[in-house]
């Protein structure tokens, strides 16, 4: 009887190495599979970029932007040519950075009311070109937000950048926060695609106002 358990007590060594081996091989292989991904998106990028090399790993630059509600406007005895009650304010709605740098884009919204997005607009409840495509909701990371949670987008065609925006909670605020790196210089118009707006679809009033949901981000060399 001891001679068979002397017999059972090596194979199951042999099963442990081969498991082990198994394990050290897919290693192995998520990291290779993991390498050629980086190097298709390594060349995906310069192709998507200028013609001439830019820089890829500039500083790190942050850009915050605040989104109003009508409430915070008067709070904040902020007066302009549209009067009171125009709508949500994007503020510091157009800026500038450079070509490689590593944009920390930091979005203070306090606008507690939803506006889901509608029709082929609905796309844009998802992170896109960031890094690592997501971005943070006071802090927990996110690739999507609910499309009945979205209250407002930070979207830029030109550089394929979209944040969704969720809604606030009552009284307070929600940060939103994400990392890019353009590789295109130019101006880029970007707009909110939530209809936040009035008129028709709720996209007149500030939908169509630089400065209130949209603006321009200009990437200069
Ligand atoms: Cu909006």
């Amino acid at each position: 009887m001891s001679g068979t358990g002397a017999r059972r007590a090596p194979s199951a060594v042999v099963v442990v190495a081969v498991l082990a081996a198994i394990v050290v091989g897919l290693g192995v292989s998520v990291a290779v599979v993991a390498g050629i991904a980086g190097g298709v998106r390594a060349a995906a990028e310069s192709v998507a970029g200028s013609a001439t090399p830019l820089p890829t790993h500039g500083p790190t630059v942050t850009e915050s932007m605040q989104i109003l509600t009508e409430d915070v406007q008067a709070e904040r005895h902020i007066v302009t040519s549209y009067g009171a009650g125009f709508g949500p304010m994007y503020t510091n709605a157009s800026w500038s950075v450079q070509a490689g740098d590593t944009v920390v884009l930091r979005i203070r919204s306090y606008d507690d009311g939803p506006a889901p997005l509608m029709g082929a607009q609905t796309m844009f409840d998802r992170v896109e070109g960031t890094v690592g495509g997501v971005e943070t909701v006071d802090g927990k990371t996110v690739r999507q937000v609910a499309n009945d949670d979205v209250a407002h987008t930070f979207t830029v065609v030109g550089l394929g950048l979209n944040l969704p925006i969720p809604a606030a909670p009552t009284g307070g605020y929600v940060t939103v926060v994400a990392r890019f790196v353009p590789h295109k210089t130019g101006v880029f118009t970007w707009q909110c695609y939530a209809p936040c707006g009035s008129g028709p679809n709720l996209m007149g009033g500030p939908m169509a106002v630089e400065g209130w949901m949209e603006g321009k981000v200009q990437v200069v060399r």
